[in-house]
């Protein structure tokens, strides 16, 4: 716990010339993640204050500027007294002096030393306006800064009642290119808060959508986990969730649940900053559970015959959330959100395991449950192995030769200039063979609706003959064996209907490479054809509209007051002259293209597990209205 500091604690450091000199060496760079950081450290000492027990409510106004944000807390108001050595308030050298603060020491936990511990007095240099209040021992204390520089005394202000600190901040737009604050980006951490620490009141004041949300848990973390398996649509196999919690350093808050999703989806932080890529924290975290898991298995002799569990089998379906506090933490990588303290491995390893097994061992229905969960996700993947080997074997043996009948290769084999065209169906496969260039488009009909993968392993979706012909096809295998080296052609293009049955298609086909080709997708390999849905004749001119909002600006610019516009819908691409598909849909030159992209993993996950199993026009509704964002490439 922090023992009551006073001035006198504080160890001068520097001044905050250097930091408005290489803002990047302090907060990582000036772009929207530099200029969050400035939110996230004040936040986080507001936070501090939280748990050391001081304060329980914390509120971060954004306000209307969109550029500006206050934050305060009731905790017990930064001290004012004189620095003995300085003749300055503590206050004043927080804000003024570099990695000032008694924050080093024993009990707090801010993230100072790292990326993210850059201290209040690096929020100051870098704002044009900064303004700390304080509520102390009855009264109201005030000081103001400018680029980090105070520009008065500390003021005396009138009573006050209750105590807390309140600092208001507009980072400088000399430093950073652009001052807008993300809304979503600041709700999204404030709510994490919340979990992270039980009890705390958190308010979001958006003064720019003139919306408030307060965020408050009592349980924190089983709560977290509550919402992140309800908002992925995942089925616990067992009712009450694993809880742990350890208050002695490194402190450690864990829940655990295993799910019929086919993913693991465990979310980690260390200090409450999101740990995205890892570390040592969740090596012991993946070594106790392990460990624990397996001699439960062993001591009750539920050893599956016939296939080897792996560490994969044992984490099929979990979800969690490992949330760990240490008082020296190394952020590593590129975006510094991987920890990498070594001696959190194995305290963390040897303070899961006991307690996992235990619980294990004292909940046999749950633990029961666990371990059928693990030998099914064993069973399946040696299925989904045996298949693809099958796969493997006939593309591998005959080459080319054993591609599927219904493949219309194209000549070239240089893999940058090949596409591979996948139509949904037949006479759509008819034209699209006729109007392409046979060098380098190749065209794979698939016959009637895709099946909706989503949820299904992969043994079983291989048993459906279209997407088995299409893994074929592509040639680079899938899941384990994939291999993004062996892929035959240099683009996939999805080529379906311009109606709501093509879409239907198109985002069947999306969620089945989504979920065991996602390596096309992040090489950027996988894009959407944009079929016209109408011709329009105005005069001698010709134009093509992808859907109803495009005809209506078409006949909007080039339709009034000249001749009478002639519109022809097409009722599919089978209805379309070979030549036309050409023209407007495979011609390098004159088609447009969508590439698919996944912008947020989290949220493209709630989007295809949330939307794949409802009914189709949720489903086709929700995509439509994101492919409008989508963006279009000539290539
Ligand atoms: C809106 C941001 O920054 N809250 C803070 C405190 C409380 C103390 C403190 C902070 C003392 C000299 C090291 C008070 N009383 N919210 C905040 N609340 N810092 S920052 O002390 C800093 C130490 O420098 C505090 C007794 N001990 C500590």
């Amino acid at each position: 716990m922090a023992t009551n500091y006073t001035a006198k604690d504080i160890t001068v450091l520097e001044g905050l010339e250097p930091v408005r000199k290489r803002p990047g060496m302090y907060i990582g760079g000036v772009g929207t993640a530099g200029l969050h950081h400035l939110v996230w450290e004040i936040l986080d000492n507001a936070v501090d204050e939280a748990m050391n027990g001081y304060a329980s409510n914390i509120v971060l106004t954004l306000h209307e500027d969109g550029s500006s944000i206050t934050i305060s807390d009731d905790g017990r108001g930064i001290p004012v007294d004189k620095h003995a050595a300085t003749r300055k308030s503590a206050l004043e050298v927080i804000f003024t002096v570099l990695h000032a603060g008694g924050k080093f020491e024993h009990g707090s936990y801010t993230t100072a030393g790292g990326l993210h511990g850059v201290g209040a007095s690096v929020v100051n240099a870098l704002s044009s306006e900064l303004r700390a209040s304080v509520k102390r021992d009855g009264t109201l204390w005030e000081m103001s800064f400018k680029r980090g520089k105070a520009t008065g005394p500390l003021k005396k202000g009138g009573a006050a009642r209750g105590t807390g600190t309140t600092v208001y901040f507009h980072p400088d737009s000399t430093i950073f290119p652009k001052v807008e604050f993300d809304p979503a980006l600041i709700r999204e951490r404030l709510e994490v808060v919340s979990y992270l620490h039980k009890g705390v009141r958190v308010t979001f004041d958006n003064e720019v959508a003139g919306k408030k949300d307060v965020f408050e848990h009592q349980e924190g973390l089983p709560d977290f986990l509550s919402k992140i398996i309800a908002d992925r649509g995942a089925k616990p196999v067992h009712e009450a969730a694993f809880a742990q919690t350890r208050d002695t350093s490194p402190r450690l808050d864990l829940v655990l649940q295993w799910t019929e999703a086919t993913d693991e989806h465990v979310r980690s932080y260390a200090n409450g900053i999101p740990t995205g890529s890892g570390g040592t924290h969740e090596n012991g975290l993946r070594a106790g559970l392990g460990k624990a898991v397996r001699n439960y298995i062993d001591t009750h002799n539920l050893s599956p015959k016939g296939v080897t569990l792996i560490a994969e089998d044992i984490r099929e379906g979990l979800t969690g959330v490992l949330s760990i506090f240490v008082e020296e933490p190394q952020f590593q990588g590129q975006t510094k959100d991987r920890l990498n303290n070594p001696e959190l491995t194995s305290a963390i390893d040897s303070a899961v395991r006991p307690a996992l097994e235990h619980w294990l061992n004292h909940n046999r229905s749950v633990a029961e449950a666990i371990v059928g969960r693990i030998i099914l996700a064993a069973r399946a993947r040696e299925a989904s192995r045996a298949a693809q080997a099958e796969i493997t074997r006939k593309t591998a043996t005959t080459g080319r030769l054993n591609l599927p009948g219904k493949l219309s290769d194209c000549s070239s084999s240089g893999r940058e200039d090949s596409e591979l065209f996948v139509v949904e169906g037949d006479s759509a496969g008819g034209s699209a063979k006729q109007g392409r260039d046979r060098v380098r488009q190749a065209i794979l009909p698939l016959r009637g609706k895709v099946m909706n993968t989503e949820g299904m392993t992969l043994a079983k979706v291989l048993e459906n003959k279209e997407l088995a012909d299409l893994v074929t096809a592509l040639g680079c295998g899938l899941g384990k064996n994939f291999e993004l080296d062996r892929l035959r052609y240099g683009r996939v293009i999805i080529l379906a209907d311009a109606d709501s049955d093509g879409h239907h298609i198109a985002t069947l086909l999306l969620t089945f490479i989504y979920r065991h080709l996602p390596q096309l997708i992040a090489a950027g390999r996988v894009f959407l054809a944009q079929p016209p849905l109408y011709r329009i004749d105005i005069g001698k001119e010709t134009f093509w509209a992808l859907d109803d909002a495009h005809r209506d600006r078409l006949l909007k610019l080039y339709g009034n007051g000249r001749a009478h516009a002639d519109i022809t819908r097409f009722k599919g691409l089978g209805e379309m002259m070979p030549k036309v598909l050409w023209e407007t849909t495979l011609n390098p030159k004159t088609r447009r293209l969508l590439r698919v992209e996944i912008s947020d993993q989290i949220v493209t996950d709630r989007v295809i597990n949330e939307l794949m199993g409802k009914d189709a026009s949720a489903r086709f509704r929700f995509i439509m209205e994101r492919a409008e964002e989508a963006q279009e490439l000539d290539v």
